[in-house]
């Protein structure tokens, strides 16, 4: 043991002692040493601290949770920021595009009933509220043309028409529902599902959807009913929409489960 430690000093005083009589050559075997044992060990934390990262647990996205730290700083930035009374560019009709592209059919199966379709607004009571297109149709209209952006980096100037969620809220009696913090959207299916802060959308942009272009909405494009979101990505503007709930959770979201933001805000 005593040679050992005796070894590890000698090391040391030749590694960073001032010795009186060094030689140019001494000086430079010393630096190097010093240099070489600096790097090995920036090398080896690097290597330690990267492995460190890849053994963090993966969060429900599959995303790591260091990484993922990231993303809710966003949120509380967005959450910040993000106001009712911001509204997103509109555009003249003129605008808009006649041919409307056509993204993602997730629970757009072709077993789809569309003839006995209702929209199913689950109530804090439990009771299910049972909407016909009718019902809707009758409510206010509203209009938008605006910049559909989907998150794959395509964007497209689009003209929708429908009703106000917050208009839908009004009539239906819904204000215990919107004091909940989310709203959780999903096709008839259930196969494709959105979960959205209840402040998105009660904006007085955020539509549910009858018509794109003067006309019924394309049955790939979700007729009867689909959202329409203009403060949110693409992701977030679900198609057929079939049920509707409200909770404090966040509700369950097909591509934030892939690893994208929650939020997917703009
Ligand atoms: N039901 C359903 N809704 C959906 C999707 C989907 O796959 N299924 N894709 C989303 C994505 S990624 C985008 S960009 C838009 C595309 O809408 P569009 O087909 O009308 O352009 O729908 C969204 N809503
Ligand atoms: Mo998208």
């Amino acid at each position: 043991m005593k040679k050992i430690l005796a070894n590890i000093s000698w090391f040391f005083s030749k590694l960073f002692g001032r010795r009186q009589y060094t030689s140019v050559d001494q000086e430079i075997r010393r630096k190097t040493i010093v240099s070489l044992s600096v790097f090995t060990v920036l090398l080896f934390s690097g290597y330690k601290a990267w492995m460190w990262l890849l053994e963090q647990p993966e969060d429900a996205g599959g995303v790591e949770r260091h990484l993922r730290k990231g993303f809710e700083a966003n949120e509380k930035v967005f959450g910040k920021i993000f106001s009712n009374q911001h509204l997103v560019k509109t555009f003249p009709k003129s605008e808009a595009a006649k041919k409307v592209r056509v993204n993602g059919d997730v629970g757009l199966g072709n077993d789809f009933d569309y003839k006995n379709w209702v929209l199913n607004i689950k109530k804090v009571s439990g009771d299910i509220l049972t909407v016909p297109l009718s019902d809707i149709m009758a409510l206010p209209k509203t209009e938008i043309v605006y910049d559909f952006k989907c998150v794959e980096g395509w964007s497209q100037v689009s003209h929708w028409a429908g009703v106000r969620f917050s208009d839908l809220v009004e009539k239906y009696n819904l204000h215990e529902e919107v004091k909940m913090a989310y709203v959780g959207l999903e096709t008839p299916d259930e196969k494709y599902y959105v979960g959205i802060d209840t402040l998105s959308m009660m904006h007085p942009q955020t539509l549910l959807c009858y018509e794109m272009n003067n006309d019924y909405l394309p049955l790939i494009q979700g007729y009867p009913l689909r959202l329409i979101i203009p403060v949110k990505y693409g992701i977030k503007n679900l198609k057929r929409i079939g049920n509707i709930a409200f909770s404090n959770e966040k509700p369950r979201d097909y591509w934030a489960e892939n690893g994208y933001d929650y939020y997917a805000g703009l």
